[in-house]
Parts: C-alpha cells; sequence; structure tokens
C-alpha cells in the first residue's frame, strides 16, 4: 500500500442553488470526507491507497461505501456499525467563497472507531499515513485511535503526515489545540493553512509559523496560503511557489485534500518537495472549479495535460 488514511466520510447534501440554507428545497447527495476526498485524490492517479473507517449498516453507508469502491479504494479496513448511522452533513453556499457547513454527526458511526479497530500489519504496509486534525476531535476514542495509528506508523517506519484540517465546529474541547500540536509533533509532514498555523502557533508569518511547528528538526511543513500558493520549509531548504491560476471559483471546499493528494503524489512518484508542492498546487486549484469535494480531482491524463500546458485534447462540439 503507498498511503493509508483513517477518518470519517458522510453523505453531502449540496444545494441547488446559493442562498441561506433555511430556502433550499433541492439538494444533490455526494460525499465527503477530508481523509476519503486525499485517497480518491491519491487513486486517480495510480497510487495504491487504503481508507480505515466505520460507516453504518444503512443506506449511506453503502452509497459511500459503493462510491470509494468504485474509486478503487481498499476498504478491507472498514466495519459497518449496527447501532449507529452514517453521519452527513449540508453545504451551504452563501456565494463561491463563503461556504459553510452544517453537521448532523454527534452520534455516527466513525464516531465509534477503536484503537483496537487497527490492524497493525495493515498499517505497517504502507509508505504514509495520512491523517488530519478531524478525527481526534470528534470523540475521545477517535482521539486514542489516532494516536495509536501514529504510534504503529513511527515503529515501523511510515511516514506520519499530518493536515491539522481546524474545524472549528469541532472544537468544542478545551485542549483541541493542544491535541493538534501534539500530533504536529509526531508528524514527519504537516499541511497547515495560514489560519491553522496561526492558531496553532500564534505565529503570522509562514516561516516562523515552519520553524515553530517544526520541533524535532526533520519535519517538512507546508503551509497553504490561497491565492498566494504555498510555502515549504525543511532542514535544509525552504521557498514559495506560486499558485496554480484558477479561471472561476465555484466551490473552494476540498482543495487542501486536493493539494495533499498532489503533494503525496509528488513524493511518492520520486519528485523533491518543491515540485510535489508545484502538483498539490495544480491539483488544489482543479477542486476549486468544480462543485463538490472531489469531483475535479484529475486523473493522471488529466495531470499531464495540465502540467504540459498542451492544449491538444478531443473536444466534441
Ligand atoms: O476537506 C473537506 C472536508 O471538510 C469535507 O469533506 C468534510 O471531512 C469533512 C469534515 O469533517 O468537515
Amino acid at each position: 500500500m503507498d498511503i493509508i488514511t483513517l477518518g470519517e466520510t458522510m453523505v453531502l447534501f449540496t444545494p441547488d442553488k446559493t442562498g441561506m440554507l433555511r430556502y433550499m428545497e433541492q439538494f444533490s447527495a455526494q460525499i465527503g470526507g477530508s481523509e476519503s476526498n486525499v485517497a480518491i485524490g491519491l487513486v486517480r492517479l495510480g497510487h495504491k491507497v487504503g481508507w480505515i473507517s466505520k460507516l453504518g449498516n444503512d443506506e449511506f453507508g453503502w452509497k459511500i461505501f459503493q462510491y470509494l469502491r468504485g474509486e478503487g479504494i481498499d476498504l478491507s479496513q472498514v466495519q459497518f456499525e449496527k447501532n449507529f448511522p452514517t453521519g452527513i452533513y449540508f453545504k451551504e453556499m452563501l456565494n463561491s467563497e463563503e461556504v459553510r457547513v452544517q453537521y448532523y454527526r454527534s452520534d455516527s458511526a466513525a464516531k465509534q472507531l477503536q484503537p483496537n479497530d487497527l490492524s497493525e500489519k495493515y498499517i505497517a504496509s504502507a509508505k504514509y499515513l495520512h491523517i488530519t486534525g478531524i478525527t481526534p476531535l470528534l470523540s475521545d476514542n477517535c482521539y486514542k485511535t489516532i494516536m495509536e495509528a501514529i504510534e504503529i506508523a513511527r515503529n515501523n517506519n511510515v511516514k506520519v503526515v499530518f493536515d491539522p484540517n481546524l474545524r472549528k465546529k469541532l472544537c468544542s474541547k478545551s485542549n483541541s489545540k493542544d491535541i493538534l500540536l501534539e500530533i504536529s509533533a509526531k508528524a514527519d509532514i504537516i499541511l497547515p493553512g495560514q489560519a491553522e498555523g496561526e492558531f496553532l502557533t500564534g505565529e503570522t508569518t509562514p516561516e516562523s509559523m515552519a520553524k515553530s511547528l517544526n520541533k524535532n528538526g526533520s519535519t517538512i511543513v507546508i503551509v497553504k496560503l490561497g491565492e498566494n500558493g504555498a510555502y515549504y520549509a525543511t532542514e535544509d531548504y525552504e521557498g514559495f511557489v506560486p499558485a496554480h491560476p484558477v479561471k472561476q471559483v465555484i466551490d473552494p471546499v476540498g482543495a487542501g485534500d486536493g493539494f495533499a493528494a498532489g503533494i503525496l503524489s509528488g513524493l511518492l512518484d520520486g519528485l523533491n518537495i518543491k515540485k510535489s508542492v508545484q502538483r498539490g498546487t495544480v491539483i488544489g486549484s482543479l477542486v476549486t472549479m468544480v462543485q463538490g469535494d472531489i469531483e475535479g480531482l484529475p486523473d493522471r491524463a488529466r495531470l499531464e495535460r495540465i502540467t504540459n500546458q498542451s492544449k491538444i485534447d478531443d473536444v466534441i462540439r
């Protein structure tokens, strides 16, 4: 396995027009979850990915399962819970940049994940373990599960990639920040956005955030700067990568997951950090130009067309 990721995926209801949710009447049902978004981004590029989670044994659980299986993700570590439902959430699109989410996940199946749901052999088979700051804030047992997964990864030379993915709605615990910092200190690669970096470190520049997050000296910190691109810093070098042009933002949610998928795909392909970050910015930008978290994630052929700036394509008129 190239990458194993672990987290909650929900059915996502998206209204057919912009405006406050209370006025919406028609919704389409998609699926969304930061970790499975990354997984989909990676399998579309030909990597081998496994997703660990729990789903309700209900129609929505099966919708997610069938969708992810259709994408080609290994689901051998997914369990169905009889007594807890699959989480759902709604997007409120006030305009293309002001998108909010309303969760219905407080008693979801994924929230029941336990450390003993993890298989050491499975996690040890991967090159990278990808986790986000969403899962440890879902419940105490999810927090323990994430810490156990990290421990297994570290004991087996699996690199830990951490996207803090701060969700204020999940930060009800007074120690949310401490939890995210505790995980950051154990990660090999950290992918904060500008606001997350500020929240975690109190610093305002990407350079000082990276210094503060690089506790053990060997961490790679990559700060997402939206339309200003991304900043990366390792022990030995640092740099900026400009953003990939976006023609029109349709839906910004999921861009960070596309970015993570691009970086990990680059690293798996043997690219250096700079080129991997560049791939991340391309994929993140493609996600924003399509409605939905995953619908804009490219396959290998599209990524190559875009990065080679080829104008040649089959256009059916
Ligand atoms: O990164 C996009 C995610 O925010 C979205 O898919 C939903 O995973 C999600 C969450 O918990 O907010």
